[in-house]
């Protein structure tokens, strides 16, 4: 199998990068610069007519989308086992979670980041304080969740789920109310940030802020 990752420091790209880390398997990655506007060179066009991180060549073919590509990974690695399994009890709620981070709270994101190159300018600040408020209700719905004292978002162990919501997390830094701020969120956060394939994967992208030595 063969990959080849097209990824941004920090952004989407971020969760499958990581994943692609704890599998320890081995694949190819492409900086794509998008502060410098290379998501829109040409070349890359032709990988992702959208312009956009993450794009991930699997076996010479470029997919796309975040969470697909989380969930195209754990089932071509079956076993990595970061993924319940179909038809094992914890496969709705890893459905469902799934699909909440890629249908609700990734857009929202996107919202609060791009409200003003993505739509009008003048609405822009709407937007955004719509886009905060789902956000801040999506970290009131994770904090709930991991009340119960859980390290792991579904089943009891790590799966893409937790890729995911991290580097999502991860992107409220600078944001009115950090993720950090609600205290099971919180916890969870330094538990995983504490795992190798994070502290790896920060050096690789480069990224010194957020990560549990700096706060
Ligand atoms: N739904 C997409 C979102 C991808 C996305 O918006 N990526 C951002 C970085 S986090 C990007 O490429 N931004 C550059 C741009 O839109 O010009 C996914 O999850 O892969």
């Amino acid at each position: 199998m063969d990959y080849r990752l097209y990824y941004s420091p920090g952004a989407a790209s971020m969760a499958v990068h990581w994943m692609l880390i704890e599998m320890g398997i081995p694949f190819d990655v492409q900086l794509v610069d998008i502060d410098a506007g290379n998501q829109r060179n040409p070349d890359y066009l032709q990988l992702n007519p959208a312009g956009r991180v993450p794009t991930l060549v699997v076996d010479g073919a470029p997919r796309h989308e975040s969470t697909a590509l989380l969930m195209l990974l754990a089932e071509r690695h079956p076993e990595a086992a970061l993924a319940p399994v179909p038809g094992s009890a914890d496969r709705a709620a890893w459905l469902e979670l799934m699909i909440y981070l890629a249908n609700t709270l990734l857009p929202a994101m996107r919202d609060w980041f791009y409200a003003d190159v993505d739509g009008d300018p003048a609405g822009a600040a709407g937007v955004q304080a719509l886009a905060r408020r789902r956000i801040e209700e999506a970290c009131d719905q994770l904090d709930a969740g991991l009340a119960d004292g859980r390290d792991y978002l579904i089943g009891g162990k790590l799966s893409t789920a937790d890729f995911l919501a991290v580097v999502i997390m991860r992107w409220t830094r600078n944001m009115p109310r950090p993720a950090l701020g609600w205290p099971h969120l919180a916890r969870y956060i330094r538990g995983l940030r504490a795992l190798p394939s994070f502290i790896e994967l920060n050096a690789r992208e480069g990224l010194t802020e957020w990560r549990n030595q700096d706060d």
